[in-house]
């Protein structure tokens, strides 16, 4: 009884610093996964096809980097109405992008093409 008690406690020693190291060495690696990236959240597409803007209507919260993306064969343009933004005619396969800082509604158009129109909703995350 004695005997076993002198080995028990060294055993479980042993033990418990062998779990206790596994259960650090675990935290540790799971703190160093980073948080996922709201990529898709922060940095939608607006495709332009067929003298569309798709979706003509997008909502993003405040900092989102918006891109166009002409996918159409003739150069369009994005101006925003009051004229927050403005791009260069934008090519074939070609994008603009813009980072919308402050909350709003933003209308847009084509300067080229003025009947294309599409609107980019700000909101506080
Ligand atoms: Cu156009």
């Amino acid at each position: 009884m004695l005997q076993q008690a002198f080995a028990s406690p060294r055993a479980l020693a042993v033990a418990l610093a062998l779990v206790l190291g596994t259960g650090a060495g675990a935290g540790a690696a799971l703190a160093a996964i980073p948080a996922a990236p709201p990529a898709t959240a922060s940095a939608p597409v607006v495709t332009i096809g067929n003298f569309t803007f798709g979706p003509m209507t997008i909502t993003v919260p405040v900092g989102a980097r918006v891109t166009w993306v002409n996918a159409d064969d003739v150069p369009h343009t994005v101006v925003a109405v009051d004229n927050s933004f403005r791009s260069k005619p934008i090519d074939s396969d070609e994008r603009f992008t813009f980072t919308f800082a402050k909350p709003g509604v933003y209308s847009y158009f084509c300067s080229l093409h003025p009947r294309m129109v599409g609107k980019v909703i700000v909101k506080r995350p």
